[in-house]
This record gives C-alpha cells, structure tokens and sequence, in this order.
C-alpha cells in the first residue's frame, strides 16, 4: 500500500496523517548507552555490574572503549529516524585519568560533550552507584556505615553537578535520573532505618541548589532484585512520596514492578502528584530481565496513556534494556524505532470517537472501534516516516545491521 493510499485510508476516520508525523518527529527517545557494551562502563576492563542487574549473552561485538561505543552508536542514529537522546551513565567517563566515584568531574565527560555536539544529540545522565567495591553489599546511599553514605552522597552531588553543567553547556534540561541498588537479601529488621538514611542521603545529595533549566532530578523506585529479593530500600511508595515531597521527577521503569502490573496505568495516577516523569521503557520477562522492547501490548499502552492523556511535555521517554544474545547495535534500532512505532500508533488513533463512546457508556463501540483500528496501515505511515529520513524499512534495514554486526563482530 502507498503512503497516498494509507493516508485516505485514515482520513476516512478523520485522522491526519501529516499531524502524526509531524508529532512523532519532534519527540526525542534518550537511547541508553549501556546497551552497548552489557552495562560494563569504562573504568575496568571486565567485571559485572552487580547491583541485580546483568546483561547475559556472549555476542561477538561489544563495544570495549568510549570510541568503539561513539562508533556504534553513530551506527545505530544513522537508522533511526528523527533526533534523539544519549543516556550516559557515570562510568561511562572518557579519561586517561583513573577518578573514583566521589573524584570525577566535568572534563572527565568533554569527549562526550564534544562528540553529541557534533552530532546534534544531546545528553542525559545517570550517576552509578553499582559495579563498585563500595556497593559490593548492594547498599550504598542507606549503608549503616556513615563513610560508606557520604562517599556516595559526593559522587551524586558531583553527578548533579557534571549534569547541571551538561545541560548548560548544551542549552536545555539534562535528566539525571538517580536509581540505587540498595536492598536486602532477607527479612530485614530494621526497614524503617534503612529508608530514614536513603532519605537524609538522598537530601543531601539533593541539597546544592541548580537551575532547573539545565538540570532535572529524577528518582527510580523498584520492587526488588536479584540478591535483594526481601527488600527494596527506595520501593515504589518511597520514591512517589520522596518525589513528591522533594519536587523531582519520578523515573517509572517498566520492569520494576508486579509482572502483572500495568505501568502504563501508573502514568496518570502519578501525573496528578508529580509534574515530571521519566520513563524507563523496557521489558521484563517474568522478573526484571530488561529484554529488549518488542512492538507489544504493553508498549502500545505506555505509548497510547502518554498521547490520550496530552504527557508528552512532562515524560521524558527513555529506554532501559540490555540483550548481549544479539547484535547491541540491532537492540538499540529495534528497541528505540518499536517505541516510536508505538507512539505513531497513538498518534493516528480517533481519539475523540473513543472517548465518545465511553463517555457515552457505549463499551461496544469501544471495544468495535479498538478492535477495528488495529487492521489499520501503520506499517505504510511508518514506512513514509523513514522513507522521509532517509532511513531504511524491512530488507534494506536487515542488510544494514547485519552488515554493520559483521564488521564489529572481529572484536575481541
Ligand atoms: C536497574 C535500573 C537502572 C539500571 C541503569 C543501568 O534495575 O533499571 O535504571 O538499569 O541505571
Ligand atoms: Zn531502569
């Protein structure tokens, strides 16, 4: 089918197509570098990332320095549409300088800075409090040891600090999205002491004041991980009341729940307490496995809850997976172009014809119009989108990673 022929076909339901496409072009998806090389970070050669969270697979192909990851990603950009986001994280720094955590700095990042200008991307941060000696007992910023606190509470103070002057340096907001790993194996005794001192670090690492221009502070709750299965220390119902106490963004990750909950049903109820939300768009595989995203139900609803319920000002859409089973470079097109294929979706849907018949109680035409908007051609609306970018679709886009994965596939 013809885009001419796709776009009369949702004219025909009072949709214009031309208003999507114009939407979806201006929403930026900030790509996590971490898919890049299994959530390792430059500041050793191996090692796990610990904390709960592990990348498995044995891909040929890993990004190993801070080229090789520019590299990749310049790769995966060139077959995404649209202009969008890095996701950085600290160890993610670009030295010859060995910092630890509570010593690094902005020129440790320039590298990177100069690189996304060149680009035209901008950047987000993400202090890391994992893959560390002093985070070996996943606790960090509710550690019973007051050392062991302030030493993370300066590496979140200096990461604010690197971010705020990210945004400054770029010109608009920065996100800096703060997610510990602190948590219990077994039943703790004492949960309340644990949650009064992830509370008075994160304030004090919260403390120096920035211009919200150039940096927004989100927090990421979590219901549990492995090695932390009793207890979560920033659960979901800590970090909604920090959020909203302390006026920071709220970072909902979607494998950070009840594998039978609904995310995507989360964003308004939030919305009404917090003004800012940062997603982690991700999904989990009976636990928090942080597969990468497929065009599913559940990204469909994330996407549709943000268009109908008018968030896309106030949700930053991330992206949070990690599949060392397949080309890194292929996970990060798929995943970030399967979200954009969501939000497309969302964007050509006749909304006010569905609120319509559920205001109006008509559950059968509600459910006739859902059932019957699905057979509609998104694939030709999508397909223009790229074509309009100059970005391959279906055998062409194959060719394209499988050629790029063979020639990174020599690495060692
Ligand atoms: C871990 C969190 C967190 C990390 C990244 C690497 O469960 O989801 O966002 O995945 O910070
Ligand atoms: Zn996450």
């Amino acid at each position: 089918m013809t885009y001419e022929q796709a776009r009369a076909a949702f004219a025909d339901w009072g949709i214009d197509t031309e208003a999507a496409l114009a939407t979806l072009a201006t929403i930026p998806i900030s790509m996590h570098c971490w898919q890049g090389d299994d959530v390792r970070g430059f500041e050793q050669a191996t090692g796990t990332s610990g904390g709960g969270i592990q990348a498995t697979g044995n891909h040929p192909g890993r990004a190993r320095t801070p080229d090789e990851l520019r590299a990749d990603l310049e790769f995966a950009y060139s077959l995404i549409p649209g202009k969008h986001r890095l996701n950085l994280h600290a160890f993610y720094l670009d030295t010859d300088e060995s910092p630890d955590r509570d010593e690094i700095e902005f020129r440790h990042f320039t590298p990177w800075l100069e690189w996304a200008a060149e680009q035209g991307i901008k950047l987000d941060f993400n202090p890391t409090f994992f893959a560390h000696a002093k985070a070996d007992d996943n606790l960090t910023l509710s550690h019973p040891d007051q050392g062991i606190r302030d030493f993370w509470i300066e590496h979140g103070r200096r990461c604010r600090e690197i971010a705020a002057q990210m945004g400054a340096a770029q010109g608009g907001e920065v996100v800096n999205n703060i997610w510990v790993p602190d948590g219990s194996k077994d039943n703790p005794v004492d949960r309340m002491g644990a949650r009064r001192r992830l509370e008075t670090s994160l304030d004090a690492m919260l403390a120096p004041k920035h211009d919200r221009a150039h940096l927004l502070d989100a927090v990421e709750c979590k219901l549990f991980g492995i090695g932390v299965e009793a207890m979560t220390v920033g659960s979901h119902e800590f970090y909604l009341g920090y959020a909203i106490r302390n006026q920071t963004a709220l970072c909902l990750d979607m494998g950070h729940f009840h594998p039978t909950e609904n995310v995507a049903d989360k964003l308004t109820a939030v919305a009404l307490s917090v003004q800012d939300i940062l997603l982690h768009v991700s999904r989990p595989m009976r636990w928090d496995s942080d597969h990468v995203i497929l065009l599913d139900d559940s990204i469909r609803a994330m996407a549709q809850e943000i268009v109908f319920s008018d968030l896309l000002a106030r949700t930053r859409i991330g992206l949070d997976f990690f599949d060392a089973t397949i080309s890194r470079t292929a996970a990060w097109v798929i995943g970030v172009r399967n979200m954009q294929k969501a939000l497309l979706e969302a964007l050509l849907a006749p909304q006010d014809r569905l609120r319509a018949a559920e205001t109006a109680l008509d559950f059968t035409t509600r459910f006739i119009l859902t059932e019957e908007l699905k057979s509609l051609p998104y694939g030709a609306i999508w397909t223009e989108f790229c074509a309009r970018t100059e970005r391959p679709t279906g055998p062409g886009l194959i060719d394209a990673l499988n050629a790029y994965q063979k020639a990174v596939a020599a690495r060692g």
